[in-house]
C-alpha cells in the first residue's frame, strides 16, 4: 500500500493516464534533445563514417536551437512527472523480488541522470561552470547515454501499463472547485510554452524582444552580434593589433604570409550567415572577406580534396583551432572574414581575420586566424 502526504488531491490526479500522458511528451521532447545533441557531437569530433554537409547553411541553427528548447521545455514536464508519481519512488520495502529491483534501479539511474542533464545544460548556458567539477562537454555526453539506455529500459518495462493508460480514457475524476487532470496537463503545457518564448528569440529572431530569460540574443553586442569569448579575454588583443601580423597559409607546394593589405588585395566576397553556438543562440551576420578554398588553391592544394587546420592567435584554449572538413572547405560560402556589416570586425568577433562557414557550430568558427595548413583528403 503506497502512502501518500495527500490523499485527496493525489487519488483524483495522480494516475497512470496522468503518468502515461506526461511521460509520452517527455519522452518526445528527450529523443528530440538526444539526437540533435548526439548531431551535434559528432560535428565536432567527427569519426570516420560522420559526414556533415556545408548546406543548408542554417541547419545547425535549426538542431541546435531545437537541443537547448527541448532540453529547457523537459524541466516542468520532467517536474510534473515525478510528482505524479513521487510516493512510489519512495514506496517501501525498496524491493519486493529481484525484477522489481532491477526496474527500480532503472528508475533510479533514469530520474538522476535526467536531472544531471537538464541541470548541466542550463548551467552551461548560464555559464556558471564553479558548480561542475568535470568538463562540461564529455560529462553532458556521457549521462546522454545513461539518460537515453535508461529511458528505453523504463519505456520497455512500462509498455503495458503505458499501453493500458494510453488507450483506456479513466475519468478525470475531481471534486468540484478542485484542479482536474485536464486543467493540470494545461498548467504543465504552459509552463513549457512560457520558457519555450522567454528563450527561443535567442535563436528565432523575430522573438528576440521577448526573450527575457535567455542570456544572448541576437542583435546585441558589438557589430550586432552576441560575443562568446572576447579578446581581451582570449589573451590576443597586442597579437590582434601587432602590425606585423601575418596570416601563414602552408600547402603541399608553398607557404604563403600574407598582411591585411595583401588580404584585402585578394578577391572579396560577402555571405550572409550565422554564428549558432552551442549554448542555443544564434545571430545572423554579413561577412566579406577571402574564400578558404582561394587561399588553400593558393598553397597547392586542390580545394575539391582537401581539409583545412585552422589556428587561431590565442595561444591557449579549447576553442583555439579547428579542422575544416572537404564540404565546408569547398564550399564558396566558407570565408576568411576580414569584415562583419561592412566594418572591419571588431576585436571580440576575431580582428583581424576570423573563419566563418556555413552550417557549422559556432565553437568551430575561429576567431584571431593566424594560420591554415591544407591537406589534400582524396
Ligand atoms: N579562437 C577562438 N575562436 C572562437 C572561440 C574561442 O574561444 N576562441 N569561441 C567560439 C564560440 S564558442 C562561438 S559561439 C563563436 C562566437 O563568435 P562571436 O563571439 O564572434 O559571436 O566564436 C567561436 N570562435
Ligand atoms: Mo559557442
Amino acid at each position: 500500500m503506497v502512502r501518500d502526504a495527500d490523499p485527496g488531491l493525489s487519488r483524483t490526479l495522480r494516475s497512470p493516464r496522468l503518468t502515461g500522458l506526461l511521460g509520452v511528451a517527455l519522452a518526445v521532447a528527450f529523443t528530440t534533445c538526444f539526437v540533435t545533441g548526439l548531431i551535434s557531437h559528432l560535428i565536432q569530433r567527427p569519426p570516420d563514417w560522420f559526414w556533415w554537409p556545408s548546406r543548408p547553411v542554417g541547419l545547425y541553427r535549426v538542431t541546435q536551437g531545437l537541443h537547448v528548447a527541448t532540453g529547457l521545455a523537459s524541466v516542468p514536464l520532467l517536474g510534473a512527472k515525478l510528482w505524479s508519481v513521487y510516493p512510489r519512488l519512495f514506496a517501501w520495502p525498496p524491493a519486493r523480488d529481484l525484477a522489481h529491483a532491477i526496474e527500480r534501479a532503472a528508475v533510479a539511474a533514469l530520474v538522476a541522470a535526467a536531472l544531471f542533464q537538464l541541470i548541466s545544460g542550463i548551467l552551461n548556458i548560464a555559464r556558471w561552470y564553479a558548480p561542475m567539477p568535470f568538463f562540461f562537454t564529455a560529462g553532458h555526453y556521457w549521462s546522454a547515454w545513461l539518460a537515453i539506455g535508461a529511458l528505453i529500459t523504463h519505456v520497455g518495462v512500462k509498455l503495458p501499463i503505458i499501453r493500458q493508460a494510453l488507450t483506456r480514457a479513466t475519468p478525470d475524476l475531481a471534486q468540484p472547485g478542485a484542479l482536474t487532470r485536464r486543467g493540470l496537463l494545461g498548467t504543465v503545457g504552459a509552463a513549457a510554452g512560457v520558457i519555450t518564448l522567454a528563450t527561443i528569440g535567442q535563436t528565432v529572431a523575430p522573438l528576440a524582444p521577448v526573450a527575457v530569460l535567455a542570456p544572448r540574443r541576437p542583435g546585441t553586442g558589438p557589430q550586432r552580434l552576441p560575443v562568446n569569448r572576447t579578446a581581451a579575454g582570449a589573451g590576443v588583443r597586442d597579437a590582434a593589433f601587432d602590425p606585423g601580423y601575418r596570416l601563414t597559409v602552408t600547402g603541399p607546394a608553398r607557404t604563403v604570409s600574407l598582411d591585411l593589405a595583401e588580404l584585402a588585395a585578394l578577391p572579396q566576397h560577402t555571405v550572409v550567415l550565422p554564428i549558432a553556438c552551442v549554448e542555443g543562440w544564434s545571430s545572423t551576420g554579413t561577412w566579406s572577406g577571402v574564400r578558404l578554398r582561394d587561399l588553400v588553391a593558393l598553397v597547392g592544394a586542390d580545394p575539391e580534396n582537401a581539409e583545412a587546420y585552422v589556428e587561431s592567435l590565442e595561444a591557449r584554449g579549447r576553442y583555439r583551432a579547428t579542422t575544416v572538413p572537404p564540404p565546408h572547405l569547398r564550399d564558396p560560402y566558407t570565408l576568411i572574414a576580414l569584415r562583419l556589416g561592412g566594418e572591419v570586425l571588431h576585436p571580440d568577433h576575431g580582428y583581424p581575420a576570423r573563419l566563418i562557414a556555413p552550417n557549422r557550430p559556432g565553437v568551430l568558427q575561429t576567431k584571431w586566424v593566424a594560420r591554415i595548413t591544407a591537406r589534400i583528403t582524396a
